[in-house]
């Protein structure tokens, strides 16, 4: 089947018929609590199109998770696939989909809830002590915080915490500075790091809380430069994907219609362009206005004093494999910075694959991924004038996705970890 040309969706009547699914069967982003046994994932395969259109089955797949049909998981154009998670039921009606050459897909895991099951299993036999943290399972919003908290007592003069911002649901959170002497004020170039944007996304909050780890012990690297780190920048989300639904993205606001903005298209700068959604039943919604949620506010009002002093940005997400650069808004302006994000990212990975054997692929987002604007990367790049600014998808590639065993956090928040020191030797080789 060619999807390249022609209709690729479906007629009015199976529409219908999805609608009238959909009422039966209520929306995952919009259930308390969503139970996925039975759910398979899929790998969709999505038309070739030209720079800067969004493929029709891409646009589709959006509007069918935001009818809560389907939940879309991540999507690659290297790759020209995206996966999606479906029920059951709905997996039958996007079968007569593929009967009737509408769409291609191949069913690349069977049982979403099983996997899920074994997450909760491998959770419930940890213990942890308080103000400790681990890396052979996934840690509580509780555990982070109570970490975070313990931090500047046990190291005063290299730690600052401060509380840069609350939640939604009132949470704080946190922003941690790193250096040397901390206490003498001097002006040092700054590497800024964020973790947590996107709340199924685990490993990326466990990659900044190692990177934080690490720097305590590594005099060397905190010597001349100064870390800033928001390890958590969504908390509401992470705790309701412990406690509702494991595959939430977004935070936690409240709508008439559904609740939710996806943080990550909620920055100032090309805010509403491509790859967002007016709908607060997407997952990519872009919220009311840019910089309408408090979460993004942190960030921003965290940054925004650090004018010139920022050399490099890193913002943690999963999942894929990627280090990917500005602009992520379109794939029409190139950066101007794009030879050296690009070579250095490629250094990036190379010392990964070295340190870890895990392979990343570099590139610009846009043509990595889609474009999709209002993202943190493209608004730090381009209020902040930061030169080096980077998205690290983290593992896997797609096994497990979100749901990355935790025999695997290590490995991964090792990715991370290397990927942060390269920052911090470049930072200081090229400003110090
Ligand atoms: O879509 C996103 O927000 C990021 N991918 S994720 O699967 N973690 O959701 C990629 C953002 C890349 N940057 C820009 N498009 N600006
Ligand atoms: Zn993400």
């Amino acid at each position: 089947m060619d999807l390249r040309h022609g209709k690729v969706f479906p007629s009015a009547l199976l529409l219908l018929k999805l609608w009238i699914t959909l009422l039966l069967n209520p929306g995952i982003s919009r259930a308390a609590s969503v139970d996925y046994d039975g759910w398979k994932v899929l790998e969709v395969y999505l038309e070739t199109v030209s720079d800067d259109v969004i493929p029709p089955t891409l646009i589709k797949l959006e509007d069918m998770e935001a009818e809560g049909y389907l939940a879309l998981l991540s999507v690659s154009k290297v790759k020209g696939t995206a996966e999606v998670t479906v029920s059951p039921e709905a997996l039958e009606d996007l079968t007569k989909m593929q009967d009737d050459g509408l769409i291609t897909f191949d069913i690349i895991s069977d049982n979403l809830g099983k996997i899920l099951e074994s997450e909760t299993r491998q959770q419930q036999q940890r213990k942890v002590l308080r103000s400790s943290i681990t890396f052979d399972s996934y840690m509580s919003y509780n555990d982070m915080t109570s970490y975070l908290e313990s931090l500047e007592a046990e190291y005063p003069n290299k730690v600052r915490v401060k509380e840069v911002g609350k939640s939604v649901e009132m949470r704080p959170i946190y922003l941690v500075r790193l250096t040397n002497n901390i206490g003498d004020n001097t002006e040092k170039n700054v590497v800024f790091i964020d973790g947590g944007i996107h709340a199924r996304e685990w490993v990326s909050p466990h990659s900044a809380l190692y990177i934080i780890k690490n720097l305590l012990s590594a005099s060397k690297f905190t010597e001349n430069t100064e870390w800033q780190i928001i390890p958590m920048l969504n908390p509401d989300g992470y705790v309701y994907t412990w406690e509702s639904n494991r595959m939430w993205r977004k935070n936690r606001a409240s709508f008439s219609t559904c609740h939710g903005v996806d943080l990550n298209r909620n920055f100032g700068y090309k805010w509403g362009g491509l790859g967002t959604s007016n709908n607060p039943c997407s997952d990519i919604y872009k919220g009311p206005s840019a910089f309408s949620e408090p979460e993004s506010q942190a960030l921003r009002d965290a940054m925004l004093p650090l004018a010139g002093k920022v050399k490099a940005y890193i913002t943690f997400h999963s999942y894929g494999q990627y280090i990917i650069y500005p602009w992520g808004y379109s794939t029409q302006v190139t950066h101007p910075q794009t030879a050296t994000m690009n070579q250095a990212g490629k250094v990036m990975a190379r010392k990964i694959k070295r340190q870890t054997g895990a392979v990343y692929r570099v590139g610009n987002s846009a043509v990595s991924y889609y474009p999709a604007a209002g993202a943190s990367d493209d608004w730090t790049s381009h209020e902040m004038k930061v030169t080096y600014v980077y998205t690290i998808e983290l593992r896997d590639t797609g096994s497990y996705g979100f749901i990355i065993p935790a025999n695997q956090i290590l490995p991964t928040v090792k990715d991370a970890w290397t990927a942060a020191k390269y920052m911090g030797k470049l930072v200081e080789r090229k400003y110090t």
